[in-house]
C-alpha cells in the first residue's frame, strides 16, 4: 500500500539503476538485497533531512515548508523522534518500531500527529506520516530531533537514521532511507562545535560528505537578533539578518552551498492557515491605538501581553504564539500603510517578510534542480559500500569494473563534477582556496554564469572566460598538480569545456 509508483529523477539515476539490475545476478545474496534497496531509494523522491540542534526550529520550519501545521512543536516525545514527511494518496501515521511492526496512528484533533504517541517510545524506530502535499510529491522531508542536544536517546536515533546502513538492525534499515540531501537549520551565533555538529552529520549522510551540492543552511529566527549588536544592520533587524547569515556562511562553506535568513515562525503561520482573519482583526484593532501606547507595548513581549487594551489578553498572547513581537510589527506597519488591507493580503505580507521564498527557491536551485545527480551520486556511494563490504574479491572487482564503464561514459561527467564538488568540498582532495573556491562555484547554482562567477555579464565575455578557464585547467592537470588534483582538474577542464560549447551555440 506504501509502495508508490514513482519515476527516476533522471539519466543519471538511471543509468546507476541499469547497472545496480545488471549486477544484481552475479553478485552474492546479500549484496543482491542491498543493491535492490539501492534500486528502490533510487526511485523514491529526494530525501532531505532538516537537521540542526534541538529548538533551533526544525519541526516550524518543515511545517512552513509542507505548507500544514502537521509536526509537533516545542514539546512532547514526538519532537525527540525522526519523522518522515513523504507523499502519499491519504493522510496516515504510522509509528515505526525497532522490530519493524507498525501501528496506524490518529492524527491530532489539530490535525498534527499527536505529540505524545501512546506507544513505548524506547521501542520507536521512527514516524512515517504520508501526506497528500503536492510539495512532497519530489521531496521526502525528513525532520530529526536534533544534534548537539543532551538528549543522548533523540542524539542516537537521529544519527542511527543518517548512518542509514551501518547503524540500523536489518528490519529498520528497509524502513529509513538515510538522507540524500540536507537542510541545516542554525540560528545566531554558529558556535564551533556547530561546525563539528555538521560535520559529523554530513559525513553519515547516505554514507558521504555533503557539501554545496548536497546541503544548504539556514539561520532561523532572524528576528530574535538584536539588531544593534551588528555593524551595518541601521538597526533594521532584517539587514541584520542577512549579514550574519552572509558571515556564517564563511564559516559554513564549503560544506554547505549557501546560508539564508529565515523567520521560520511566521512563515509557518503565514502558510499553514495558523494565521487568520481573527488574528488580522485584532491587528487591526492594534493599529488603530494610539502612537505612544503602541510603542510601549511592542517594547516587550511581558509589556504586549500584560498591557491595558481593547484587544483580550488572550487574543494577545496567541499573536504573540503565532507571530512573536517582530511579526506583530511587520503586520501593524502593512496596516499603517494600508489600513484597508485584506486579511489574506496580511498574511501574504507576513509570509515576504519571513524568507520563505528565499528558502524555497534555494531548495529549488540546489536540491530539486539537481535531484538527479544527487540521488545517482548517493547511490553510486552506496554500491560502493556495499561491494567493500562484500567478502569476496571477485565480486569486489566486479562491482567496481561496472562503476569504471559507467563513469568513462560522456553522460556521466554530471555525476564526475559532483564526486570532485564532493572531494574538493570536503577536503579530500586539498586545494589551494582560490582554486577550491573556483571549483565549488560549479555547485552553487545551475546557472552557468553564476557557475563562471560572472552573474549578469555579456554572453561574450562568459564565452571567453569558460575557454580561458578550460584550458588553464587542463594544463593544470597536465603539470603541476598532485594525481588526485589531477582527476578532479580534468573534471573541472570539461565542465568549462560543456559551458563554452553551450554558450557559443547560444550567441
Ligand atoms: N521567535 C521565533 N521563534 C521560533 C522561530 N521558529 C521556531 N520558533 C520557536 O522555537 C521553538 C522550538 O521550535 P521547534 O520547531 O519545536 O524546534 P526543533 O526542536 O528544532 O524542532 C518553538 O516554540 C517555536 O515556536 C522563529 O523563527 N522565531
Ligand atoms: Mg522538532
Amino acid at each position: 500500500m506504501t509502495a508508490q509508483a514513482q519515476q527516476l529523477a533522471g539519466p543519471l539515476s538511471a543509468a546507476v539503476a541499469s547497472l545496480c539490475a545488471n549486477l544484481q545476478p552475479q553478485v552474492s545474496p546479500a549484496t543482491a538485497a542491498g543493491f535492490r534497496e539501492v534500486l528502490r531509494r533510487l526511485s523514491a523522491p529526494l530525501q532531505v533531512a532538516v537537521a540542526g540542534r534541538i529548538k533551533s526550529g526544525k519541526s516550524t520550519l518543515v511545517n512552513a515548508l509542507i505548507g500544514r501545521r502537521v509536526a509537533p512543536t516545542d514539546v512532547g516525545e514526538c519532537t525527540r523522534l525522526v519523522t518522515r514527511f513523504q507523499y502519499g494518496t491519504v493522510d496516515r501515521v504510522e509509528v515505526v518500531f525497532t522490530d519493524g511492526r507498525k501501528q496506524v496512528l490518529p492524527f491530532d484533533p489539530a490535525g498534527m500527529i499527536p505529540a505524545d504517541l501512546g506507544v513505548d517510545i524506547a521501542r520507536v524506530s521512527h514516524v512515517e506520516a504520508y501526506l497528500t502535499n503536492a510539495v512532497l510529491r519530489d521531496l521526502t522531508v525528513i525532520d530529526t530531533p536534533g544534534l548537539g542536544s543532551l538528549d543522548a536517546a533523540s542524539v542516537a536515533r537521529t544519527e542511527a537514521l543518517l548512518a542509514g546502513e551501518q547503524a540500523l538492525d536489518p528490519v529498520s534499515r528497509n524502513a529509513v532511507a538515510g538522507a540524500e540531501a540536507v537542510l541545516y537549520v542554525v540560528t545566531q551565533g554558529v558556535r564551533s562545535d556547530d561546525q563539528q555538529a555538521l560535520a559529523a552529520f554530513t559525513a553519515a549522510t547516505a554514507s558521504r560528505e555533503a557539501g554545496p551540492v548536497n546541503a544548504i543552511a539556514v539561520l532561523n529566527k532572524a528576528d530574535t537578533i538584536a539588531a544593534e549588536t551588528v555593524d551595518g544592520a541601521d538597526g533594521d533587524t532584517w539587514k541584520a539578518a542577512v549579514l550574519l547569515a552572509q558571515r556564517q556562511a564563511r564559516t559554513l562553506k564549503p560544506r554547505v552551498a549557501d546560508v539564508l535568513p529565515v523567520i521560520g515562525l511566521v512563515a509557518e503561520s503565514a502558510e499553514t492557515g495558523g494565521f487568520t482573519s481573527a488574528d488580522a482583526d485584532a491587528l487591526r484593532k492594534l493599529a488603530l491605538l494610539d502612537e505612544a501606547t503602541r510603542d510601549t507595548m511592542l517594547m516587550s513581549a511581558d509589556l504586549f501581553a500584560a498591557w491595558e487594551c481593547d484587544v483580550p489578553a488572550g487574543v494577545r498572547a496567541r499573536l504573540l504564539e503565532k507571530l512573536d513581537l517582530y511579526g506583530i510589527r511587520c503586520a501593524l506597519q502593512a496596516l499603517d500603510a494600508e489600513p484597508s488591507i485584506t486579511a489574506g493580503a496580511l498574511r501574504r505580507k507576513l509570509l515576504d517578510a519571513s524568507g520563505l521564498e528565499g528558502v524555497r527557491g534555494k531548495l529549488n536551485a540546489v536540491f530539486r534542480s539537481r535531484a538527479d545527480g544527487i540521488k545517482a551520486a548517493a547511490a553510486l556511494a552506496s554500491v560502493t559500500a556495499l561491494a567493500a563490504a562484500s567478502g569476496d574479491a571477485a565480486e569486489r572487482q566486479r562491482v567496481h569494473n561496472a562503476i569504471e564503464v559507467l563513469l568513462a561514459k560522456p553522460e556521466a561527467h554530471q555525476l564526475r563534477l559532483l564526486e570532485a564538488l564532493t572531494l574538493v568540498a570536503s577536503g579530500a582532495v586539498a586545494m589551494p582556496p582560490d582554486l577550491a573556491e573556483e571549483v565549488l562555484r560549479f555547485g552553487s547554482s545551475p546557472d552557468p554564469a553564476e557557475q563562471l562567477g560572472l552573474r549578469g555579464r555579456p554572453t561574450q565575455e562568459l564565452v571567453a572566460h569558460a575557454l580561458e578557464r578550460a584550458g588553464w585547467w587542463r594544463s593544470f592537470a597536465s603539470f603541476g598538480a598532485t594525481p588526485a588534483q589531477s582527476r578532479v582538474a580534468h573534471v573541472v577542464h570539461r565542465a568549462y569545456f560543456l559551458i563554452w560549447q553551450q554558450l557559443r551555440g547560444r550567441r
